[in-house]
């Protein structure tokens, strides 16, 4: 078996995912992203396969595969709907950091339902005053007896307002890295507000709001990991995460490739199918190379992640930065390729266009990515 073979047990969790994605995801992705719907019943559908706890341990209850599964799966969902996808790894994300990270007693109070996902989780890092330079974030937890007094707010968090969980990284001690804790932070707790939900290009079916910290008492016990640690479990987290997002483009993409090669069969002008024409066929031939070669490095990225080699930061990034752009640039030409028609709400293409967009600037930027990648290059 080559390294790039997909075994059998990969090959059918892959199927799994498709004929999800097919019955439970594309025939309704258009309208929950024209009526901003949030479909949680379709993603708790995905919990029932498994899919909510993706690397999530066996004993905590999730089904322990790699991250070259968890990407195989994101890439069939984002074939139908790649904010529903990416909604569904944020969540893996979060709960993998509680698995892997926390002690037996939050394992066991919070897992079973994100498992099952009758509690959905959000990951809340970026602030107002901090994006791409995240170990400035300023959201502070002052400890008070057993627990923590949290003040401050979070930007831009997927599933704000809807999920009951918010794994949330904090200042607990000294500025920068080594100052920050990740607590489980509850919907209901008192203090916690949230702002309006975000109006965006693109992730329709799904919400951003801020999180709001008004002196919110968090029980110790809701720490993950030691105080001090929350940035690398953080970073750790989006390691995987990247991935996903990744794996997320590569899926839109290839829906959109195929749906090009089918338009382009279809549409006559000149008197022969645009498909004919050498512009066309070099353009799909682009698309398709480009494609794969995005997707022979996430799933080597996947692999490294998986067995935690010591390069796996870097792979994460560059399959990031390279997947992400591929994706997003393959869309474009399918775009392109369908004329005034590939613009309409009509076709699926726009909706893949605006999706996609902003996979080269969450989960962090494409330039902090070149940045992770460059730096790694030249250290001493
Ligand atoms: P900035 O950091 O202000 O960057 C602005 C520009 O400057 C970018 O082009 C950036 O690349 C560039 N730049 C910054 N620093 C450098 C540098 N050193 N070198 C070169 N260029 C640089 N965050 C969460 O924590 N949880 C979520 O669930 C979440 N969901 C999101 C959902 C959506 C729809 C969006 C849009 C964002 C989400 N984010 C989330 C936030 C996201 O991760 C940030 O937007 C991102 O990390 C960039 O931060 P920023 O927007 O503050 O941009
Ligand atoms: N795994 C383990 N540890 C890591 C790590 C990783 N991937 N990355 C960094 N660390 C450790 C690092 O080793 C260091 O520890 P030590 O000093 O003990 O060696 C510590 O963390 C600090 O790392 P840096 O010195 O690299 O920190 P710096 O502040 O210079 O830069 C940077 C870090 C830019 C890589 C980080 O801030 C970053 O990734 N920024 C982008 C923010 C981001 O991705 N936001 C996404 C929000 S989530 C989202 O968008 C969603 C949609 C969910």
């Amino acid at each position: 078996m080559s390294q790039f073979d997909l075994t059998d047990d990969q090959r059918e969790i892959q199927e799994l995912a498709r004929r999800f994605t097919a019955d439970a995801i594309t025939p309704h992705a258009a309208e929950w992203d024209e009526k901003h719907i949030f479909p949680r019943d379709v993603i708790k559908q995905a919990a029932e396969l498994g899919f909510a706890a993706i690397y999530v341990s066996e004993e905590s209850g999730g089904i322990n595969l790699g991250r070259l599964e968890a990407a195989l799966i994101m890439e069939a969902m984002a074939y139908g709907c790649p904010a529903t996808s990416a909604f569904i790894s944020i969540h893996n994300m979060a709960a993998w950091m509680i698995d892997r990270f926390g002690g037996a007693e939050i394992k066991a109070r919070f897992l079973p339902d994100l498992v099952t996902m009758e509690t959905m989780a959000s990951y809340c890092l970026t602030e107002p005053g901090s994006g791409s330079d995240a170990a400035a974030l300023k959201t502070s937890a002052r400890l008070d007896g057993d627990h923590y007094i949290v003040s401050g707010s979070k930007q831009f968090i997927s599933g704000a307002g809807e999920n009951e969980l918010y794994v949330t990284m904090v200042r607990t001690g000294v500025e920068g890295p080594k100052g920050i804790s990740c607590l489980v932070i509850e919907k209901d707790m008192p203090g916690v507000s949230f702002g309006a939900n975000e109006r965006k290009l693109g992730w329709h079916a799904q919400p951003t709001r801020q999180v709001i910290f008004d002196n919110v008492r968090v029980p110790v016990a809701n720490r993950v990991g030691a105080e001090g640690e929350g940035f690398r479990i953080a970073m750790m987290g989006l390691d995987g995460g990247r991935l996903n997002i990744g794996a997320c483009s590569l899926g839109g993409a290839q829906r959109c490739l195929d749906e090009a090669i089918q338009y382009t069969k279809d549409r006559k002008q000149f008197g022969q199918a645009i498909a004919e024409f050498q512009n066309t066929q070099f353009t799909l031939a682009d698309m398709a190379t480009e494609l794969e070669a995005a997707r022979a490095l996430l799933y080597t990225a996947a692999v490294k992640v998986t067995e935690n080699a010591p390069d796996k930061t870097r792979f994460a990034a560059m399959a990031k930065r390279f997947a992400t752009d591929t994706g997003s640039s393959v869309v474009d030409r399918a775009l392109q390729l369908h004329g005034g028609y590939g613009y309409l709400m009509d076709y699926p293409i726009e909706r893949f266009w605006r999706d996609l967009r902003v996979h080269s600037i969450l989960e962090g930027t494409n330039q902090v990515m070149r940045m992770i990648v460059g730096r790694e290059l030249t250290r001493q």
